[in-house]
């Protein structure tokens, strides 16, 4: 059936524009704005019916893939289309949902198939699963209910939601429920004994040999006033916030033969050709969406609480590999990858607000083992003139009429940059307990 694409839907409220509100997301967060609803592939009806749904045609007897794709900014779903059979008083209750998924692939590791009712979509996240078309042919609900990290008026359990219906099922809506007996609101991965890659990879030399895990503390959200945004929640990631200065990327300073680092760019570096070992942990009461471009994580353990290192197993075996996994609340996970694509990779919580508030970091691998040639520098630089254009709103983006495009309500422009925190403001968010080490670079 393909991709199945799940987002909520914010609607603009409070006058100032698309661009006011994405300043104040992506800043302070939905302090007035609450998602009205959930998209699946770009529709579905509203609360008052109007819009469309997203329906599939499935065949009687045939499996079908599904794809589902979590491209939303805060959300975080449980995806499901039906119930087990309830064989506990001897019969098989079909009549409702009625459809398992077969899980097959997690993010972009193929894994031992599975059988679930409900799988688990963080922000970022995929899954590919199949569906047997083995139930009484009919229209079945397909749904994505929220879970208890983030507020939605949606809740799923209506009738704003996409549709299976079988060849030849008359039209209409499904009468399907939900098994909410088998339903829990938690924000966490898929269990690890679930979640077995199909192709086994050891970490390291499969134990502990090499491990010396590199601590990231993530602190509690912070504010600090800014000249251009007023006062705006700030966090940290490791020794700092990151300060992402769009006009200035990293990787276009190294080409340009500028090796300067700032603290603000919370630049890790790592050698090429090893195995990294990172430790996350999480000192507030929200689950984050971690999210690593351009590496495999391999996840060896992930909890509750405080990482105990006396006690805590790490499977260094055949780990979970993915690229985007819920840090639970308060919790923690360790994390291993192997140093083997040298160039300069974002982490990034997936809630995109926390991404805008500097909990993220780059991933240095090793700037002398950086190779980039002509042709690709080229690439980078146009795609550097692209965005200069689209802030400005000029070139292909020049819009008559569209001052909002560039500036907020007040007509601030968006300079991301000014709003550093000082390093008073970084110790009491933690620093204190983790200190600052001069660069905050870690070559
Ligand atoms: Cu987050």
């Amino acid at each position: 059936m393909g991709p199945v694409l799940v987002s909520e839907v914010y609607k603009v409220e409070n006058g100032g524009g698309a661009a006011a509100l994405d300043i104040i997301i992506g800043t302070q967060g939905p302090l007035t704005d609450t998602p009205n609803n959930v998209l699946f592939n770009g529709i579905n009806v509203n609360a008052a019916g109007g819009g469309k749904r997203l329906e599939f045609d499935v065949q009687p007897g045939a499996r079908h893939l599904m794809r589902f794709i979590n491209t939303g900014v805060d959300n975080h779903w449980k995806m499901g289309v039906g119930k087990l059979p309830d064989f506990s008083c001897g019969k098989d209750l079909h009549s409702l949902d009625g459809h398992m998924l077969e899980v097959v692939a997690i993010d972009l590791t193929p894994v031992k198939p599975y059988m679930t009712q409900w799988v688990s979509l963080g922000v970022g996240q995929r899954f590919d699963a199949i569906v047997t078309a083995n139930q009484t042919a009919g229209a079945y609900w397909l749904r994505a209910i929220p879970t208890a990290c983030a507020v939605n008026k949606y809740d799923g359990l209506g009738s704003q939601n996409a549709i299976i219906r079988y060849a030849g099922a008359p039209v209409g809506l499904p009468r399907s429920k939900p098994d909410l007996k088998t339903f829990t609101v938690e924000c966490l991965d898929e269990p690890a004994d679930k979640a077995i890659p199909f192709v086994a990879k050891k970490v390291g030399a499969g134990d502990n040999s090499t491990f010396d895990p590199y601590h990231l503390p993530i602190s509690s959200p912070f504010q600090v006033t800014t000249n251009t945004e007023g006062r705006v929640f700030r966090w940290t990631l490791g020794k700092t916030t990151q300060v992402v200065d769009w006009q200035s990327p990293i990787l276009q300073r190294f080409i340009d033969g500028n090796n300067t680092v700032a603290p603000e760019d919370n630049l890790i570096g790592v050698n090429q050709g090893e195995w990294a070992y990172w430790y996350l942990q999480n000192n507030f009461f929200e689950a984050h969406p971690i999210h690593m471009h351009g590496n495999e994580l391999s996840i060896l353990s992930t909890g509750p609480g405080q990482w105990n290192e006396k006690t805590a197993e790490l499977n260094f075996v055949n780990p979970i590999r993915r690229d985007t996994f819920m840090l639970p609340a308060g919790g923690y996970a360790i994390l291993a990858f192997q140093t083997d694509n040298p160039g300069i990779w974002l982490m990034h919580c997936h809630i995109a607000w926390h991404a805008s508030e500097g909990l993220s970091t780059s991933l240095f691998v090793k700037k002398d083992q950086i190779k980039i040639n002509k042709d690709k520098a080229a690439i980078i630089k146009e795609q550097c003139v692209s965005w200069d254009n689209y802030l400005t709103g000029t070139g292909a983006y020049a819009v008559a009429g569209a001052a909002g495009a560039t500036t907020g309500a007040g007509g601030t422009a968006l300079t991301e940059a000014s709003a550093k925190p000082n390093a008073a403001q970084v110790a009491a968010a933690g620093g204190a307990k983790y200190p600052q080490s001069g660069s905050g670079v870690k070559v």
